[in-house]
Order: structure tokens, then sequence, then C-alpha cells
């Protein structure tokens, strides 16, 4: 195995023998495999596009895929397998809907040459094949250091772009664009000839393709379910039978609360689902009581504290332990082998979260702990209606400086920075914050400005959108021209591959002197980071 695709990566230059984050040499080839047969349905896909030839469930399978291999989301061999089965099935029916039209429009066969991704099958489908086959097609395997940088850079980029928009297609906002900007591009790395400058066109594109596809999760998000309010969110726990729902995906959230309603159950969100509580469609069940714990990271001490049921829906699953592993459930893409999954919702039904429900009934009610209150729920809606407070302060001197700082948290010791930066910043400054990287500072109580919090949290990492949209609407506000000539600085803490993402839309944006910590990506080579820091002005902590 060779991954070096989140910050965590092994002496910040790869994992070899086994993942920091848990993951097997086997489940890190397979997702090589899987990547490469994705790479291949794109390359049938495009050609098929250009005969105006369309398959939108195929598309989706692409992004599904690539969703499947980020960072502590699926470390189930098996599944990862099974993946790969239904990848050279999807490749096959693409290929076939593509010659058909091919023949039929120019009256001959298709002949030209076609890469290996596009081509490559097992003789019988057994994994020993997809294993062998996977050693040769792996992130090594491109010899030209900058040039294997840059793919991985588009591929990396491209697996937040894949995951945000999977998220809005569960909750049927589509946007075929973006799905065939994802397969161009993938297809796009197949090519033998090419470029540098081509390849960094690309990765900068990717920029302006998950400004669209947090956008569009926006949308989906918020006419789902109602724009965020400010909303205060207890972190203590009640004595009921409890189910605690870590993870970013809203839509099972939502059925967990509607099936476990009149059943004296309390619902409570962990990490990445705790912007959930600001949702009016969300918080109106009484039995969501609130958010138990911190970031990803901390979860093997705080699920086994938490004593009730779990359910993971998306990222960052950690290797459960034997204390709460028959108390854990994983839904949707993720995967941990030997723990409970529940399967995905048949059409237009919901998903069937019984076995949940029954596991919380039958363990009883939790403990009972106390917990302060913190305030949320500062999307763009809500940040637009405190606006003119903002600007006003802002124009007073009572807010001297903005801090963007989102991303991910993560378990690295230096990640202590960003508590420490938060602690000593000016009292006139405020801190705009998204994703999972504010649990670093988000207990602090560190008060407000005229009512305005020091903290202003719009959400999970892709509401790093939102935070955007009210840079855009101060820019506004001062009549400025640039976004750069605002009061704000850029702290961005990034762990897994949606926070590079959330990075490439800022540039896209036009944000200039970002920060990035707590250490830079190891897929950049030396030149490509020289490349990235000096048209962007990009520092280290
Ligand atoms: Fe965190 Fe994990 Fe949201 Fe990530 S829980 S690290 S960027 O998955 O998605 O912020
Ligand atoms: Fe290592 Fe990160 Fe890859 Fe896991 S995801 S194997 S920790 S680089």
């Amino acid at each position: 195995m060779f991954c070096y695709q989140c910050q965590e990566t092994l002496r910040n230059e790869g994992c070899v023998a086994q993942g920091v984050c848990g993951k097997s040499p086997e489940t890190s080839n397979l997702q090589d495999l899987l990547i490469y047969i994705l790479k291949g349905i794109s390359y049938w896909a495009n050609k098929a596009r250009e005969l105006d030839v369309e398959d939108e469930s195929i598309d989706l399978f692409v992004a599904e895929g690539l969703f499947v291999t980020i960072t502590n989301v699926n470390f189930d061999v098996k599944r990862i397998a099974r993946y790969i089965d239904k990848a050279l099935d999807k490749r096959r029916i693409i290929e076939n809907k593509f010659k058909e039209v091919y023949e039929r429009k120019y009256n001959e066969k298709f002949q030209e040459k076609v890469p290996d991704a596009a081509v490559w099958n097992p003789k019988d489908n057994n994994e020993d094949e997809y294993l062998n086959k996977a050693v040769e097609v792996g992130v090594l395997s491109e010899s030209d250091e900058d040039i294997r940088s840059l793919k991985n850079f588009l591929v990396i980029g491209l697996k937040g772009v894949a995951a945000y928009t999977d998220h809005a297609y569960i909750l049927k906002h589509f946007n075929e664009d973006i799905l065939a900007f994802i397969e161009k591009a993938l297809a796009e790395t197949l090519r033998e000839d090419i470029t540098v400058d081509e390849l960094i066109n690309l990765v900068l594109k990717v920029g302006e393709y998950g400004v669209n596809a947090m956008a569009l999760l926006d949308e989906a998000n918020t006419s789902t379910f109602g724009n965020p309010e400010i909303t205060q969110v207890y972190t203590g726990t009640y004595e009921t039978p409890a189910i605690l729902v870590s993870g970013h995906d809203l839509l099972d959230l939502y059925e967990i609360l509607e099936q476990t309603k009149g059943k004296g159950i309390k619902v409570y969100t962990h990490g990445e689902m705790l912007p959930a509580n600001a949702y009016p469609e969300l918080k109106k069940y009484e039995h969501l009581a609130g958010n138990f714990g911190g970031s990803w990271w901390k979860q093997q001490q705080e699920f086994e504290e938490f004593g009730g049921a779990v359910v993971m829906t998306t990222n960052c699953i950690q290797k459960p332990r034997n204390s709460y592993k028959d108390r854990i459930f994983t839904t949707g893409l993720v995967g941990w082998p030997g723990v409970q999954h529940i399967p995905n919702r048949k059409k237009n039904g919901q998903k069937d979260f019984a076995p949940v429900i029954q596991k919380a009934l039958e363990i009883g009610p939790i403990k009972k702990r106390d917990g302060k209150t913190i305030t949320i729920g500062f999307a763009h809606e809500q940040t637009a209606k405190v606006s003119d407070k903002i600007v006003e302060a802002v124009k007073s001197g009572k807010i001297t400086k903005f801090y963007v700082m989102g991303g991910c948290d993560g378990r690295n010791k230096d990640r202590e920075y960003y508590t420490n930066f938060a602690k000593n910043l000016p009292k006139s400054s405020v801190i705009l914050t998204a994703g999972c990287a504010k649990y670093r500072y988000n207990m602090l109580d560190l008060g407000d400005i005229d009512g305005i919090p020091r903290v202003i949290d719009a959400g999970q990492c892709n509401d790093s959108y939102s935070l955007v949209l009210t840079a855009l609407k101060l820019k506004e506000a001062f009549d400025l021209k640039d976004i750069n000539e605002l009061p704000i600085e850029y702290n961005i803490a990034w762990y897994e591959q949606k926070a590079v993402t959330v990075l490439l839309s800022l540039l896209y944006m036009g944000v200039k002197g970002i920060r990035l910590g707590p250490t830079l990506p190891a897929f950049l080579s030396p030149n490509v980071l020289e490349t990235v820091a000096k048209t962007f002005d990009i520092k280290t902590i």
C-alpha cells in the first residue's frame, strides 16, 4: 500500500505498511483499484457524453465510489471488493452503450486505442486477482513526481466534490454538470501525454466545482430542513435510552428522529452532526436532545462513555472498541468489518433503523451528565439577518478582525495551536468556523461583541460555503472591490479530502494568503507546492 491522502499520513510522507487511520494494506490497495476502474468508467462515460448518451446512475456511482475511498469512511475489504464488482459492471454498461451509438452513427466499429483502466478485467472476479492488479495501479505507479503529485491532488479534490454532490443527490437535488466534470477530470488522468499545466488547470477547476457542489448541498439541506436558526445546544445527557448519531447525513438523522418518536429514546448528535440541531425541521423533534462529545478522533473514548446505541452515517469512523462494538452501527457508504450495517433505503421509503432502536431500548437509560450550552446556527441566512449589526460593529471599531478557522480536527499534537490561537486573539476579533475544526475552540466561552458571538459557527465543513457568502456580503457592505481587502484572515485546518476541496474552493473564490495546517499536504511535491504557494500566497501556521 501507499497512501498519502490525509494530514495524518505517516511522517508526513505516506502510509506504507498500515494506515495511521487503521486502514489495512488490502483495503488501501483495493481502494486504489476501485479508483482505477472509476477512471475507466469515466473514460467511456465521457466518450458517450460526446455522442449525447448519458446515464446519470453511472455518473452518480462514480461519485459514490470516490466517496467510499475518503479517509475514515470504509475499512471493509469485502465491501470495497463488491464496489469493484459493481464498478466493472457499470463500466461494461456504459462502454456498450457508447459503442452501440458510435457504430450506428459512423457505420463502423470503434477502434481507438483504449487505456488499460477502461478495459482491464479479472478472469474470474476473485479478490486475489483484484489484489494483484491493485499493486500495479496505486499512487506510485506514476513515475514522474510532479505529475503524480498533481494527479493525486486532482483526485483528492474530486473526492470532496463527489461527497458533497452525493449528499445533495440523497436529498434529491441534482446537478449533472458536476458529475460530468468529475468524470472528465478522472478520464484526463489516464492520458499519457497530459502536461503539468493542464493538470494545474484541472486542479484549480475543482475549486469551481467545489463551490457548485457546496451550493447544491446548501440548497438541498435548506430546502429540505429549512434555514439553520441560531440555536442553543445542550451538551449533557439525560437518563433515558439513547442514540448518538455521528457523520454528516442529515436525512439519516431525520429518519432516526421519525422512527424514535414516542419511544422514550433521546437522540443526540456527535461530531459533524452538531449543526443538525439548528435546522427547523430537525430541531422541532423534542427528543433531539443535544450534542454529546467532540470531534471524530475522540470517538473511541466518547462512544464507550456514552453507553447507548451509536450510528455512523459518513466519516469519520475509527476502529470500534470491544466495549461498544455490539452497539455501533454503520450506514450509507460507511463500513467496518464485523459492525452491523443498516442497508440503504428502498425507492421512496426510509432506511429501517429498527435494529438501532431495539439496541437502544435493550440497553435502557444511559447515565445523566451535566453539560454546557453552545450557540450554533450561523449559516448565511442567519448571518445576513445580523449583518447590519456586524457591519456597524466593524465601523465603530468594536470588531477589528475576522478569522476564518474552518476545516477538520485531528489527533496531531500540534493542533493545540488552534485552541491557543483562538484563546489569544484580541477580544475585538470574531472567529468564523465550519467543520469539525471548531471543537478546538467552541467550548472556550470566548464571549460576544454586542450580542455577536465571538465564535460564529456556520455548520459542517461543506457550510464553508456559507462563510464565503458571508465574506462576499461583507465585501458588498463595505463597497470593496476585492475580497482580500476585508479585515479577514484565513487559518484553515485540514485532515481529510473534503477539506482539500474547501481549500480549492476558497482559492477559486479569489482568497489569498490562507494559512494551512497543522502540516502541508504530503501529496504536494516540492515543485507543485512552490507553484501553489507562490500563486496563492499560501502560508504555514
Ligand atoms: Fe471532520 Fe471527518 Fe467535516 Fe471531515 S468529521 S474530518 S473534512 O470528515 O468532513 O469536518
Ligand atoms: Fe494513512 Fe491517511 Fe491514507 Fe489512512 S487515509 S492510510 S492515515 S494517508
